[in-house]
């Protein structure tokens, strides 16, 4: 009598389904300042793939993405977590955002595998652009005291800078600082902008109207610069402004502190 299925013969191999595949993100939320980079996370496949496999992210909001937008993982690296980079562009207007970031997962076992989404909350940053302008504008090279100006600091680090609860600028303060050139248009967005202080230096030009938008000011005082021309109509309209010091103005370069 033969002997079927004895031990020793070998059996056809089991036609296994492969595992469905898995994908780890290593967090679910962050935190970027607009018109920054920030928050690296990392994206993982957790089971071997039966082929190549292709995350793609995308952002439901056009000011935040990732780099790179779409992860590549082979059958021969998958096991290597890649690494996701978030950017948040600068937007015209002055409030916090948020973006989630969706994946769609494509190829082999992984075929529209869910993953996690990504709630990105961006931290509006008008008001350091604007700062930015008003540095390159006034020769902020050459600046006597710099402080902080231009690091990644909040914006009330930087030297007589004040801001509010929402990070806005409400003082900005630098007498007798050596300040050189014109005042940019940018500062007419600084709607917070309550006292602008600005006396002895050397700032050249007429104040540009788009200080005429600052609202909220109470105080303008650019006492003892350079400046030239005319002063717009609309500063003297400023609701609130209640001391606008533009006396002494020298019409040649002069000598720091005088
Ligand atoms: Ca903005
Ligand atoms: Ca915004």
């Amino acid at each position: 009598m033969a002997i079927i299925n004895d031990e020793n013969t070998p059996q056809p191999a089991l036609q296994k389904e492969p595992e469905p595949g898995s994908v780890s993100v290593s967090a679910t939320n962050l935190s970027v300042r607009e018109g920054n980079s920030a928050g690296t996370y990392t994206v993982t496949l957790d089971v071997d793939p039966t082929e190549n496999v292709t995350i793609t992210a995308s952002s439901d909001n056009g000011y935040v993405s990732t780099q790179p937008s779409s992860l590549a993982f082979t059958t021969g690296n998958w096991q290597t977590a890649q690494t996701v980079t978030v950017s948040a562009g600068q937007d015209a207007d002055r409030t916090d955002d948020a973006a989630t970031i969706s994946y769609a997962a494509r190829g082999g076992n992984y075929d529209s595998v869910a993953v996690a989404s990504m709630s990105v909350s961006v931290t509006d940053d008008s008001d350091r652009a604007v700062l930015e302008a008003f540095y390159q504008g006034t020769g902020g090279r050459i600046w006597t005291n710099v402080g902080n100006w231009r690091s990644d600091k909040p914006l009330n680090q930087w030297r007589s800078v004040t801001t509010n609860g929402s990070g806005q600028v409400t003082h900005l303060s630098l007498r007798n600082n050596g300040l050189i050139g014109s005042l940019p248009a940018a500062l007419g967005k600084m709607e917070s902008l309550q006292v602008l202080t600005l006396d002895r230096n050397n700032i050249s030009g007429s104040p540009p109207v788009e200080l005429g938008n600052l609202s909220n000011l109470t105080r303008l005082a650019m006492n003892r610069n350079s400046l030239t021309g005319a002063i717009s109509s609309q500063l003297g309209n400023l609701p609130n402004l209640s001391i606008l010091g533009l006396a002494e103005q020298w019409s040649q370069p002069r000598k720091r502190g005088l």
